[in-house]
């Protein structure tokens, strides 16, 4: 059998600015993904953390008119405040200014040298800083006689002396590791997208700079500085040790099993991070997953257009449940989505509508009519197993899903069965039920607790405190809250604490 263990990661974020709605999603997406499986019983590693070198981070520390060290350490903070506001469950933050890493760093630098993958040359070409990115004359646009990368970012002619890592030489490598694994990117239009980019042919990466210092400094040239992003992608394996591959770490979690990043930065994590590993004689990670891209009202989110979303306000404004479902449920996971206030009512009533009426409904009946007892479990009629069949089959579909990132898919299916839900109490009547047959009235609420406890399971690595919350007012146990948990049925007559409303209602708010 093989380890049940799973290393995520996200984006290390660059601490150029705040955080904003873009980078809680990626990091909510794969805390998401490490609650799924840990409550499925496996290790997990989750890592995110902050980008700290470069020239776009020298730059902002001096329009801030701060050291760069103290300008990091500061904007780093709020990244991590955004964790502790999310409530993410990373096992640990790292930062690209901290000695281990700038070790690990100069470690693989010489491995690469090592191994023949690193030669001297002079760069000759443009870059956009705000992008940390070499764009190819082909590649860039011209609006009124100026030329931007196609990311919109403008770009400039850059001419020093520069280290190359022999990227030309894995073009073929790097297609043949594609089709040996199909999985290793996803969803499929990137995927194609970087395969027909590899195919257009690859050129050696200029891997250092000389423009400026703050960076990692090349081993034994001093003047040189690694660039960002080969110093940044190290991230994901100086957090378990490396260099040093005896570590308990690096053992059991490289490769990782999935870094979620946005599309803007598939290219470096599908092409530059393979080839650099493999170069190095390491695994490859097993799969990158890159999601798209949010825009605000149908437009693009932009500092300069003063429409940048703020989670902190939001979850303020909303609490953190609500967005955190909003988030995930409203669009699909690999696909733009768009950011409207209306759209984030209509979820919030969802809940309070669909999942909140359930629960409540059934609780207060079971409060009211049963002194609050949990009903004997009894055997399910023909009528029963239409409720209790598809609530069974949740956690493997959402499991299914969740393996597939197909974070919305999941919640989709789930909340098919919400309504289904929602039916079935109708159809049963539990409340007329108390006249008439107070026997069935019981078995009928057992059931619906049945239904209500593996509902809020499953939706627990989305919704972490509220699902705790019902599952408390289920009076399901600590220590039965994870999947495996679901097999054992609770004790007949157990008390029920009395319902609380969950989820409150919004008015439909129009931008
Ligand atoms: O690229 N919609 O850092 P970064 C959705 N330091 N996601 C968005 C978004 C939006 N409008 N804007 C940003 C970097 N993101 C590098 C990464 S990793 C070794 C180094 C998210 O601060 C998305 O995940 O620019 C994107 O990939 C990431 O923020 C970029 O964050």
């Amino acid at each position: 059998m093989t380890a049940r263990r799973c290393y995520l990661t996200t984006p290390i974020y660059y601490v150029n600015d705040r955080p904003h709605i873009g980078h809680a999603y990626t990091s909510l997406a794969t805390d998401v993904m490490a609650r799924w499986k840990r409550m499925d019983g496996y290790e997990v590693f989750f890592l995110t953390g902050t980008d700290e070198h470069g020239q776009k981070v020298e730059k902002a520390a001096q329009v801030a008119g701060e050291d760069p060290q103290a300008f990091t350490d500061r904007v780093s903070m709020s990244f991590r405040h955004l964790v502790d506001v999310m409530g993410f469950s990373n096992d640990a933050f790292i930062r690209t200014t901290e000695q281990r890493h700038k070790d690990a760093c100069q470690a693989l630098w010489n491995r690469l040298v090592e191994k023949g993958e690193i030669y001297l040359g002079h760069y000759e070409g443009w870059y956009a800083v705000r992008d940390e990115a070499f764009y190819g004359p082909d590649e860039l646009v011209e609006r009124d006689g100026q030329k931007f990368a196609p990311t919109g970012a403008p770009v400039e002619w850059v001419r020093e002396p520069s280290y190359f890592f022999r990227l030309g030489a894995w073009q073929e490598k790097l297609l043949r590791f594609y089709d040996d694994n199909p999985d290793f990117i996803a969803p499929n239009t990137r995927r194609n997208e970087v395969i027909s980019f590899v195919k257009s042919g690859l050129t050696d990466l200029s891997i250092s700079r000389t423009s400026f210092t703050w960076g990692v400094k090349v081993p034994n040239d001093p003047s040189h500085v690694m660039y960002v992003w080969l110093d940044a992608l190290t991230n994901y394996i100086t957090a378990l040790g490396y260099p040093d591959e005896s570590t308990e770490a690096w053992k059991k979690f490289w490769p990782a099993d999935v870094h979620f990043v946005g599309k803007d930065i598939v290219r470096f994590h599908a092409i530059y991070w393979p080839a650099f590993l493999m170069a190095a004689d390491l695994p490859p990670p097993k799969r990158v997953f890159a999601h798209g891209w949010w825009t605000n009202e149908g437009q693009k989110i932009s500092k300069s257009l003063g429409n940048v979303i703020d989670p902190l306000a939001l979850v303020s404004q909303y609490g953190l449940d609500p967005v955190r479902f909003f988030m995930l449920r409203e669009v699909p996971f690999g696909q733009d989505g768009d950011f409207s206030k209306r759209a984030l009512s209509g979820r919030l009533n969802e809940l309070a509508n669909d999942l909140g009426n359930l629960s409540q409904r059934t609780l207060s009946l079971i409060q009211k009519n049963c002194e609050g007892k949990l009903p004997a479990l009894t055997e399910p009629t023909a009528a029963d197993l239409e409720l209790l069949g598809p609530i069974s089959e949740l956690p493997a579909m959402m499991g299914d899903c969740i393996e597939r990132q197909a974070f919305h898919e999941g919640l989709e299916k789930l909340w098919v069965v919400v309504r289904l839900s929602n039916a079935w109490i109708g159809q049963q009547a539990p409340w007329a039920l108390k006249k008439t047959d107070i026997v069935r009235m019981a078995a009928v609420l057992r059931h619906l607790h049945t239904a209500i406890r593996t509902i809020a399971t499953v939706l627990q690595p989305f919704m972490p405190t509220t699902m705790g919350k019902m599952l408390d007012q289920l009076a399901v146990p600590e220590e039965l809250r994870d999947l495996a948990g679901l097999a054992t049925p609770l004790a007949d007559g157990i008390a029920l604490p009395p319902p609380e409303v969950l989820f409150q209602k919004v008015q439909d708010e129009v931008a």
